[in-house]
Parts: C-alpha cells; structure tokens; sequence
C-alpha cells in the first residue's frame, strides 16, 4: 500500500491528476504519425519521444517496454508506464473486432524493472469493448489491474469502444458506459476519447463518463495535431467544467520540433499539474 501511495503522489505529482505523454503510437499507428506533411522532421527518430519527456515537465510518459529498454538507461528522470498490449492498426476495426494482447507477463516486467532500475510507475492496456474478442481483453484487463496492485504499481485503462457492434465510438452515453466498465476492472485511471458534443458542449458531453467512473479518475486522448490555443482551451475545460484528472496526449506533442513540444508539454502541465489559468498556459 505504501508503495502504491508512493507510486500515485510521483506519477501526478503529489496534485491527484497526470499529465502522460502518451507515446505508444508506433505500434498503434506504425510510421503514420511520425512521417509526412505537417509533422516535424525530429519526429522521425524514436528517441524524439524520449528528448522530449526528458526535457519538458510531463508526469509520465506511456510507452512499450522495447522502446524503455533501448533508451531508458540515457534519460535518467523520465517515469514510465509500461503499456504492456499494443497492436497496428493494419487490420481495418470494423471488419475486423479488434483485439490486443498483454505482450509480457508480470513476472517479464518485474524482471526489467529489477534489472534497468527504471522508475516504471504504472501498466498501461487498452480494452475494446464491443469487439468480439472483448471476453479474453476484459479478462487480460481485470488480471493486470489486480497484479499491478498487488506490487504497489498503478493500472491505466485505456477503454475505446470499437468493433462491428459499436455505431458510433464517440457517443457520449457509451464513452460513459466504457468509463464505468474500466472503473469495474479495478482501474486507477480510464483514459477515453473524448466524447462527441451534446447540448451543453464538449464538457457536458463528458461530464457523465467522469461521473461513471465514480473514483476511477478519467483523462481524455489529445487527438490529432490541433492549433496550441485550441487544444489548451478544450483541455482546461475538461479539467474545470467536466472534472477530468489530467489529460494523454500523444501525436499533439511529438509531431512538433523538440522546442515547441517542450514548450506545449509545459504549458499542459500547467493546467494539469499547477494550477494555471488558461492564459497563463497560452503565453507559455
Ligand atoms: P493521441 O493523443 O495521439 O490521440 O494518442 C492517444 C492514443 O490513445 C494513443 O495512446 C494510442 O496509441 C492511440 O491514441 C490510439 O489511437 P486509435 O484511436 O487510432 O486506436
């Protein structure tokens, strides 16, 4: 118990909400989001990842044990979840019923922490409820949780709707629905895609999967690249009108040059993790 505490005041900071640079990407969407028009030639090189988070104030940075044990050891200071599934998005989800397995086992994880010393606070899996391979991923899901747990280790859901069964992946009350399931599974945090808008706006629209998750405390993806202002003021408003614990953010960062994504990271930690007003956070 004492080290989970531990575990839970590093990775938000001793504030209750985190700020994870969520960096699985290479697997999820191989070279797409880090090759092409618009996105900043550093971005090609994995160890971009890794520059930033070590420069910038992030809490933690979520990323695949591989790609922790390649560069780990040259940035000392960074603290990790370890996303123990991942899978490409080659197959097309609809067709398909998306599945994604743990790809290391705890006694694996412990081995590599035992051995690297590296700060990896948290595990991390992704659940597709309404795929038709939902029983095996909820099942995976409520293990994790329980084995992270049991080693003082915190458990991130990342919980997206998705499958021939699923509608519409963005449909607030089923976005509430998942957040509630992750909070089932035991979940310390749920991260969800945020939420189509109803009346009310966005925060409205998102203000039911915070109440769903009850104390599993919930963070929204970033999505794709989106101008600074914009993206800070939907942040600060998920935060103060819908009661988010923090944010995950991904492509928004890492597909900028490494000043402006240290830049952003800081200016998202400022509303996450210091209290800044979202002017504050825009002039940074
Ligand atoms: P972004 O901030 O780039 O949206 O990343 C959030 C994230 O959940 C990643 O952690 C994950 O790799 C990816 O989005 C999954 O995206 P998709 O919805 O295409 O499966």
């Amino acid at each position: 118990r004492a080290l989970y505490e531990q575990n839970f005041r590093e990775m938000t900071r001793g504030t209750g909400r985190i700020m994870m640079m969520a960096a699985d990407q290479k697997v999820e969407h191989l070279n797409d989001d880090f090759h092409g028009p618009g996105i900043s030639e550093d971005d090609a090189d994995p160890e971009h990842l890794f520059r930033i988070a070590s420069r910038a104030r992030i809490g933690v940075m979520a990323t695949q044990v591989g790609l922790i044990a390649r560069y780990g050891a040259d940035y000392p200071g960074i603290r990790y979840v370890a996303k123990l599934n991942s899978k490409t998005h080659l197959v097309p989800t609809k067709m398909s019923d998306p599945e994604s397995r743990q790809w290391l086992s705890f006694e694996q994880l412990d081995l590599f922490r035992e051995s690297s010393s590296l700060p990896i606070l948290a595990v991390g899996y992704t659940i597709y409820p309404g795929s038709r391979a939902e029983p095996e991923m909820l099942r995976e899901a409520a293990r994790l949780v329980y084995e992270a747990h049991q080693r003082g280790l915190l458990a991130i859901l990342w919980a997206y709707p998705r499958g021939a069964a699923v509608a519409d992946e963005r449909d607030p009350h089923l976005i509430a629905g998942v957040a509630g399931l992750a909070a089932c599974l035991g979940a310390d945090f749920v991260k969800v895609n945020e939420p189509k808008a109803k009346d009310g706006g966005n925060a409205a629209a998102l203000r039911e999967a915070v109440l769903a998750a009850g104390r599993t405390r919930l963070i929204c993806a970033g999505g794709k690249e989106t101008s600074v202002p914009d993206f800070l003021k939907r942040l600060h408003a998920q935060i103060h009108e819908a009661g988010a614990a923090g944010n995950a953010t991904g492509r928004n960062i890492h597909q900028r040059s490494l000043p402006e994504a240290v830049a952003f990271c800081n200016a998202i930690s400022a509303i996450t993790l210091e209290g800044a007003t979202l002017d504050e956070a825009v002039a940074l």
